[in-house]
């Protein structure tokens, strides 16, 4: 693993299905609607499609409450189309990772039903149940993840049960090995029909240290579980069992969302020679802004030196021990462009579109694109939370304003800025209404901009996010050094630009971004000089000097000898 894979080559496509393309018109995307949009999805260079869940679910939280591990959800289709995209995917050359939502299962789970049921039963011990707190409240003072008490207490059972997330989420009893045995018999299940990988949702979560009461959290409403819920005792142990039982039988690639994860233990986790992940998703990036830990507060400020900071410290720490996953966004992050890009114009928004994909994706690991993120898709403006169908945003509005006493037009705000809604309005792939995501009534309205940015419109424009993100990763693919080659930062640059080099048997390349909208001075140093130009944001080969607004310089030296 420390040598060439596939999945380090590989580009890595997200695909919300309830948001990418609707088939039969319900107004919901399914699997159909995905098989017809593959050529779009192989023409931008993808390798690797990772769907969110799809399995059968009561969808408290968009799917990741599963109720039945082994069924498609209906909205979706059938086990059928399932096999039909997983065939095309694989005709194409393309692979396919599913989510794995182990953390928790739906409270619709028959596990759960029957734990709940009958607690001396075979699946009493499946979940996380405690007595009462002497005064009859919860065991301690956890705040679930989405709002609330990470406890509810159960009339049925006279116990409480642990959920980090919704209430309809109960975490699974890692700790019983008949739990381990069932997570991994599902697993191989998937494998047999042909998968190539999992993404393993808040993997970092499985193993709890304890039960002690956690610091308050900054809401001052709640405790934290962090502490003792992140990176456990026993999580190392348990994805080598994984690993052994299941991982290491097939040619396949895996990546951890890992919440509270550090360079140092990301080398536990998808070290080279740990047989545990290939790669994991880490927080500190999206923590810059105070994405996660300070989410509802209208604190949004970042600095690129905190970016640049973060991003070279996972580059120096994993070299030649572990693999990075490379990501600006997903379903549970604003958009990209609308965070740390400029969607003030629509020159602006294309422009900085196009220098955020080529800072990130040409650093060491593997490029993950968000769905929408191509075509430099932007946050929407929701005028009431009546508009937001996302389960943490809803929670955490009720709390912020009924509790905390809020003003609903700041936390509205708040919401414009924060909430994962905005990666969730449906792909727009023409002007035409709705932007052709379904012939029905799309089950959340699309972003109002789809008339500007959608699909045809790029396709049809050379100069668009789109044909810019395809050439990219072209460019990736064909210079070994930008996959492989070891990252350093370039120190001393003016503060608005992000440069670093990249460099692999002698073979160099030079990536400059400049996070500002102004001109800024930047030089390679003399020795760039013949070097040569390998992709740009302003369609020309200007001379160097300065960086305009929003460019991104890519430059390639090759040894001449
Ligand atoms: O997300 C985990 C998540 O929401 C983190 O941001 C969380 O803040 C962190 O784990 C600290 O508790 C995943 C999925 O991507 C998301 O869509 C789900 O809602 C969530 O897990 C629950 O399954």
């Amino acid at each position: 693993p420390g040598g060439r894979t596939w999945w380090k080559e590989a580009v890595v496509y997200q695909v919300y299905p309830r948001s990418f393309y609707d088939a039969n018109g319900d107004g919901v995307g399914d699997l159909r609607g995905i098989i017809e949009r593959l050529d779009y999805l192989s023409a931008l260079g993808v390798d690797v499609v990772w769907l969110n869940p799809i399995y059968r679910s009561p969808g408290v939280d968009n799917g990741y409450d599963i109720s039945d591990y082994r069924a498609i959800l209906d909205d979706f289709g059938t086990m059928a189309d399932f096999d039909e995209l997983l065939a095309a995917l694989h005709g194409r050359g393309m692979r396919l990772v599913m989510d794995l939502v182990v953390n928790h299962t739906s409270n619709q789970h028959p596990w759960f039903v029957e734990s709940e049921r009958d607690a001396q039963g075979p699946y009493g011990d499946f979940y996380i149940w405690r007595e009462p707190a002497a005064d009859g409240g919860a065991p301690n003072n956890w705040g679930g993840c989405f709002g609330g008490s990470a406890w509810t207490y159960s009339q049925e059972r006279g116990q409480y049960y642990l959920h980090l997330f919704t209430p309809e989420q109960p975490d699974l009893n890692w700790e019983n090995p008949r739990v381990r045995d069932e997570v991994f018999d599902m697993m191989e299940f998937w494998f047999q029909r042909g998968i190539d990988g999992f993404r393993m949702d808040v993997i970092s979560l499985i193993s709890k240290a304890g039960y002690e009461d956690g610091p308050v959290r900054e809401d001052g409403l709640w405790g934290d579980y962090m502490p003792q819920c992140a990176n456990g005792p026993r999580v190392h142990e348990y994805l080598r069992e994984m690993n052994e039982r299941v991982l290491s039988r097939h040619d396949d690639m895996t990546v951890g969302e890992n919440a509270g994860v550090t360079p140092e233990l990301a080398c536990l986790y998808a070290g080279f020679d740990r047989d545990e992940l290939d790669m994991v998703f880490q927080f500190e990036l999206m923590d810059v802004d105070g994405g996660e830990s300070r989410k509802w507060t209208a604190d949004w400020g970042w600095s690129l030196a905190d970016m640049k900071r973060v991003m070279t410290a996972w580059q120096e720490t994993l070299e030649g021990r572990a693999w990075n996953a490379l990501f600006w966004g997903n379903h549970d992050q604003p958009r990209v462009v609308s965070r740390f890009g400029d969607d003030s114009t629509p020159e602006r928004r294309v422009r900085s579109a196009k220098m955020l994909a080529t800072c990130l994706y040409l650093m060491q690991g593997t490029p993950y694109v968000y769905q929408g993120d191509e075509l430099g898709m932007t946050n929407a403006c929701f005028s009431s939370i009546d508009e937001v169908d996302d389960v943490q945003t809803r929670n955490a509005y009720v709390e912020q304003v009924g509790q905390l006493g809020v003003d609903p037009d700041e936390m509205m705000r708040i919401v414009n800025h924060r909430s994962r809604e905005h990666a969730r309005t449906p792909m727009p792939w023409n002007a035409e209404k709705d932007g052709g995501f379904t012939t029905g009534t799309p089950w959340r309205a699309l972003n109002p901009n789809y008339a500007e940015i959608n699909v045809e419109a790029e396709l049809a424009d050379q100069d668009s996010p789109l044909h810019y993100y395809r050439r990219l990763m072209a460019v990736r693919r064909a210079h070994d050094v930008l996959v492989y080659g070891r990252y350093a930062l370039t120190e001393g640059t003016d503060e608005r630009v992000w440069a670093y080099e990249r460099e692999l048997g002698g073979v160099r390349a030079l990536v400059a971004c400049n996070f500002s909208g102004d001109d800024v001075p930047f030089s390679p140093g003399e020795d760039w000089g013949r070097a040569r130009r390998l992709i740009s944001n302003y369609g020309d080969n200007a001379p160097t000097g300065a960086l305009r607004g929003y460019e991104a310089l890519v430059l390639l030296l090759e040894d001449d000898c």
